[in-house]
């Protein structure tokens, strides 16, 4: 296939990196993804689409970077001269910012300056384009509901502050420098590659595991929090329609329905065949199986409490509700989601089911996996 366009993405081994490589390379892009150096392997999200550098004509290629490091990133967009740069990369986790608040302002705010000034000093302005993961976090402590590409901004952790300043340093080197830049204010968006401590994935995987008898209970902070939740695969797609267009313009991308954490804790049982029903209040709540079908779960009977709520992870400041309205995307671009909410929520049961379905099997021959619950 001849090569039609070259993209730079970080962020590459995250959900949404893989995803949009994946989606690039189908479309006959050379794509370049930045990776960090990690004392153990963490490309398992791209390893599937990874070719080997010594073929002729690999079309999709790892450099070591970070977001941290002007030199590095500023060589390597020199070296490749790409026609558009996805800025994937970021400390993505809401809770973890509070944790590491300086980190990820470097990483999250000043990395996307870093990119932004390195394409400006190397004379790519008019050559590269350039798509900032901008988020739902923005709008934080909401002004107004459904929220839009016109409704004020509330960020309310150090990751949301952070990704402000990208949101306007994007908006201010397309003014100030005519770069093609957009933001794409994100809403949350899942799938079976979600790393496992954002809500979706931990209730899944905890589920499955639980269900398998690999853990024994799932502790969780506010379920009573409300999402927009789309599926990444979608949401990739419009990633790259946001940089096809004549102009640069800014896109909220949602599904524009909303749903609480504990519903997605309910179809996520559900799934496995199992009805919970919730009973106590605040830190003191819990869910208890109360009926069972099918054989999805042999390590549950009626009346296990499979969930408990743990204050260590509340948020020092909670966005309790986000729901977008994705009709500029819609009417503009003709984008749609394709995977409803509950759908995802299944496939991402179903995935999960299967892991935890091999290490029990590998626990009942005695090789034991440790299975990690952290976070
Ligand atoms: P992930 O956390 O799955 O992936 C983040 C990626 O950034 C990983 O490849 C990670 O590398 C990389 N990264 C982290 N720190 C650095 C650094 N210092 N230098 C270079 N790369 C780094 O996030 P998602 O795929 O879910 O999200 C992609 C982007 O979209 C992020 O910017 C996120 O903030 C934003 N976003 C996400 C939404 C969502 O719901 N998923 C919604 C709105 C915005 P490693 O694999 O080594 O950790
Ligand atoms: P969010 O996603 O903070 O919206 O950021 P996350 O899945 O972490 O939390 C969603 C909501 O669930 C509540 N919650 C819990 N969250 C986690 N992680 N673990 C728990 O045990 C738990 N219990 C309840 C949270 O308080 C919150 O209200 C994600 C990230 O992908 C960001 O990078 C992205 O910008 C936004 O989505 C849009």
């Amino acid at each position: 296939m001849p090569i039609v366009k070259k993209a730079l993405i970080t962020g590459v081994t995250g959900q949404d990196g893989s995803y949009l490589a994946e989606f690039l390379l189908e479309k006959g892009y050379e794509v370049h993804g930045l990776k960090r150096r990690a004392s153990s392997f963490n490309t398992a999200r791209v390893d599937h689409i990874y070719q080997d550098p010594h073929v002729d004509h690999a079309r999709f290629k790892l450099h070591y970077g970070d977001l941290t490091d002007t030199s590095n990133l500023t060589r390597l967009l020199s070296e490749i001269e790409p026609d558009e740069v996805y800025n994937l990369g970021a400390q993505s986790h809401v809770a973890v910012s509070f944790e590491a608040p300086e980190y990820t302002a470097d990483v999250d705010g000043i990395g996307t300056l870093r990119l932004l000034e390195a394409i400006r000093f190397l004379g790519l302005e008019k050559k590269t384009r350039f798509y900032q993961a901008s988020t739902s976090e923005l709008y934080g402590l909401v002004q107004e509901t459904p929220q839009r590409e016109t409704t004020p901004f509330y960020p309310r952790s150090p990751y949301a502050v952070a990704k402000l300043y990208s949101y306007w340093i994007t908006v201010n080197y397309r003014e100030a420098y005519g770069i093609y830049a957009c933001n794409g204010i994100l809403f949350n968006h899942e799938s079976p590659r979600r790393g496992e401590t954002f809500v979706t994935r931990k209730i899944t995987r905890g589920l499955a595991n639980i269900a398998q008898g690999l853990e024994e209970c799932l502790y969780m902070g506010n379920i009573d929090a409300l999402r927009d939740w789309g599926h990444a695969k979608d949401y990739v797609r419009m990633q790259w329609m946001m940089l096809q267009q004549e102009a640069p313009e800014d896109f909220v991308i949602a599904t524009g329905k909303q749903y609480s954490v504990r519903q997605f804790i309910t179809w996520s049982a559900q799934e496995l065949g199992l009805t919970l029903a919730f009973s106590g209040a605040g830190v003191e709540e819990i869910a208890t199986v109360t009926a069972i079908e099918g054989d999805m779960a042999p390590a549950l009977k009626v009346g296990d409490v499979v969930l408990r709520i743990d204050p260590r992870y509340f948020r020092p400041a909670e966005v309790e509700t986000l729901l977008g309205d994705p009709s500029k995307a819609k009417e503009q671009l003709g984008w749609e989601p394709e995977i409803t909410t509950q759908e995802m929520c299944a496939e991402m049961v179903r995935e999960d089911l299967k892991t935890a379905r091999r290490h029990a099997l590998l626990k009942e021959h005695g090789m034991d996996l440790p299975v990690s619950t952290e976070g």
